[in-house]
């Protein structure tokens, strides 16, 4: 059954009402949530209506409905891609057995560490974004980040169906523990390094959409794979509301770069400051700092916690199925890049150890299209800059690069050399404080934005780009 039930107190296409027990459950948890999306989620959205598309039906196409709706009437629920018939383990040890509908005993503790990982991103990304509704560019862009928002929401919500249905009173308790975590708090923070960064003004917001979100591509799409089939079902359903959010990022970026594109040439000077838009040196410090810190996020580059989850069968490689190759990798090696005596060193190592290091080069490739989409504005306008990526082994703070310091070129330098150009390569106190202050009210009239963004070419849902996309009562 895909079509979702809307008559329930909790949307869903799992049958939800048929057991009564899960149900109360997720209806306990439920008030707590909406308290934290109080608390937490966009200050100051209680009576306005957003334009939000809302999922109607788990089938790949045509899911969405398009209405104003106020945030806090925003229906959260359970969602889960269509069963694929006959599916099965599809690599590891138990590889070509029936997935599984259940936890297998041996493995629940894994999987509830996988699952509460993936969880705890979701409310912290919404944490990190509450206050950037205050600064907005446009109604266009301030509609884009809460469409980003509710979905996130949206996304912890299926990560506490899994909990709560399938990992009985551990799970409820780590369903609680999501909403009493906070980003960037020291006695409680977010589990994961990128979630407790700030999201202070509008430039790391597109930053993080474009470069973090991917990162919740590339590991969604990970565990899409897994041979435990409800998991697999949410994250396919997620995927698909995932791609909206990294094309908030890339065009975000993008307009931001035209917009500096366009002000370089009107006044011949690459001095634009001066002009209230942002300098593509300050983009590439930006850049250089989301990317280095979503790398951290892929975990160490040698890994036996990622052996044992391919292993079990419970999270697989970017496209696994597509992999030509035995879906169990006992024999088989993977070159990773190591650092040594001063330098790097590629070292052959067993390729089930290497996971976390494939699935961050799959992410880092699909990452530098999208930087040479950015270059290709620059070019166009004729100007002599290129956007580039930093080194792998730049700014990291977990894995085998943290114990080195690395210029964004991928040479080893030493730890005061390091301390003291930090500000030629990652945003400074008077970068951030730069951007800061082109943060200032909020542009709330139809068609209009902020001179440091470029419109959009067309807007949401074949809309005009002056569509109201939010009304304030
Ligand atoms: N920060 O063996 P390792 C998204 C810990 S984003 C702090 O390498 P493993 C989204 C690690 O837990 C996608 N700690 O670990 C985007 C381990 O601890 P224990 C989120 C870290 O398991 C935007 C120890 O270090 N989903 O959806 O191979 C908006 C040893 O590390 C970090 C997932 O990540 C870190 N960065 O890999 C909204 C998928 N990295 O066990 C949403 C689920 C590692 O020794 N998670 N550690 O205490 C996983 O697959 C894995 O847990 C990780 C780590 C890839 C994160």
């Amino acid at each position: 059954m895909s079509s979702i039930n809307y008559a329930e107190k909790i949307p869903n296409n799992v049958n939800l009402s048929e057991d009564r027990k899960l149900q109360r459950a997720l209806e306990s948890w439920q008030p707590h949530y909406i308290d934290w999306w109080k608390e937490m989620g966009p200050e100051g959205t209680s009576t306005s209506e957003i334009y939000l598309r809302t999922a109607i039906s788990a089938e790949p196409d045509g899911w969405a409905q398009f209405g104003h709706v106020k945030m806090e009437d925003y229906r959260w629920g359970i969602f889960l891609a269509p069963p694929e018939q006959d599916r099965k383990v599809n690599f590891g040890a138990h590889k070509g057995q029936d997935a599984w509908q259940e936890v297998p005993g041996e493995y629940r503790s894994m999987l509830r560490r996988l699952i509460t990982v993936q969880g705890d991103t979701e409310p912290a990304s919404v944490e990190q974004q509450r206050l950037l509704g205050q600064c907005c560019p446009s109604l266009y862009d301030l509609r884009n980040l809460f469409q980003v928002n509710v979905e996130e929401g949206r996304h912890l919500w299926a990560m506490v169906y899994l909990l709560h249905a399938y990992f009985g009173k551990d799970g409820r308790e780590e369903a609680e523990e999501m909403l009493a975590r906070r980003s960037g708090d020291p006695d409680k923070p977010r589990i994961l390094g990128a979630f407790n960064e700030k999201t202070a003004d509008w430039l790391a917001f597109f930053m993080f959409t474009f470069i973090t979100d991917r990162d919740g591509k590339y590991q969604l799409c990970a565990l899409a794979e897994s041979g435990f089939d409800p998991l697999s079902r949410s994250c396919r359903f997620m995927l698909t509301e995932e791609a909206h959010h990294m094309f908030v990022g890339e065009s975000g970026v993008g307009r931001i770069i035209e917009r500096a594109c366009q002000v370089m040439k009107e006044n011949r000077t690459d001095d634009v400051r001066k002009f209230g838009v942002i300098d593509l040196p300050t983009i590439q410090r930006y850049l250089n700092f989301h990317y280095s810190v979503t790398s951290d996020l892929y975990g160490a580059e040698v890994s036996t916690n990622a052996a044992t989850s391919y292993n079990m069968g419970l999270k697989g490689r970017y496209e696994e199925t597509k992999i030509g190759d035995d879906h169990q990798l006992e024999q088989t090696t993977y070159s990773v890049l190591h650092p040594v005596n001063g330098g790097f060193q590629a070292i052959e190592v067993p390729a089930l150890n290497a996971l976390n290091e494939r699935l961050r080069l799959d992410w880092a490739e699909d990452v530098a299209k999208g930087v040479e989409r950015w270059n290709k504005i620059i070019a166009k306008h004729g100007i002599d800059f290129k956007l580039t990526l930093p080194h792998l082994a730049f700014n990291r703070a977990i894995g085998h690069f943290s114990d080195i310091a690395v210029d964004p070129q991928g040479k080893v330098i030493s730890t005061e050399e390091f301390a003291r150009r930090r500000d030629e390569w990652l945003p400074s106190q008077s970068d951030l404080a730069y951007v800061q202050s082109l943060m200032g009210g909020a542009v709330h009239k139809p068609g209009q934005f902020a001179n440091w963004i470029a419109p959009p070419p067309r807007g949401i849902n074949n809309q005009s780009v002056d569509f109201d996309y939010v009304r304030f009562a």
